[in-house]
């Protein structure tokens, strides 16, 4: 059985989870106004793999005896200036991300669940990966400024992503 502590703070991180599929749905829709092909795709794959932390989470919750409990899912940013924007806005979510499931673990600890403890070390290596992920195309795209056809480039290699299922937990 989950503690209480534990299963709030549970539900307010599957919030946040979809909220980061939003927030990334919201950057597909603007790189679909730039016919940017290949970044739709990377935010495609973000998309989905975002939707999958939610669920990693919504199943547990309910693997353990406790109850999901939807909330609101905050409006978006909708306007960028640049690709690059965008990437940095990603690193920032990402990061704060990380402080938040680090937030959930401390939770885990305080109450002395071991079995969620465990089953986070997964999320806590994921955002190890999401971040480096995210920081390599924003320091291509730093590089690139305002060269049109290393953009092209980049976008072709953006292309190729592909989003594998995560076994999580
Ligand atoms: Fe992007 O890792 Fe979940 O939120």
């Amino acid at each position: 059985m989950l503690d209480k502590k534990m299963e709030d703070a549970f539900n307010s991180q599957i919030n946040a989870e979809l909220y980061s599929e939003y927030f990334y749905l919201s950057m597909k829709a603007y790189f679909e106004t730039l016919n940017l092909k290949g970044f739709v795709n990377w935010m495609n794959v973000q998309i989905q793999e975002e939707h999958a932390h939610a669920m990693g989470m919504f199943d547990y919750v309910n693997t353990r005896g406790g109850r999901v409990v939807l909330k609101a899912i905050d409006a978006p940013k909708t306007e960028w200036h640049s690709v690059l924007e965008v990437f940095e806005d990603i690193l920032k979510h990402e990061q704060l991300v990380t402080s938040l499931i680090n937030k959930l673990a401390d939770v885990a600890d305080e109450v002395k669940d071991r079995a969620a403890l465990s089953f986070l070390n997964w999320y806590i290596k994921e955002q190890v990966e999401e971040e480096e992920s995210v920081g390599g195309v924003l320091a291509t795209l730093q590089l690139i400024g305002d060269d049109k056809n290393a953009l092209f480039t980049l976008d072709k290699e953006l292309a190729t992503r592909v989003f594998n299922p995560p076994v999580i937990g």
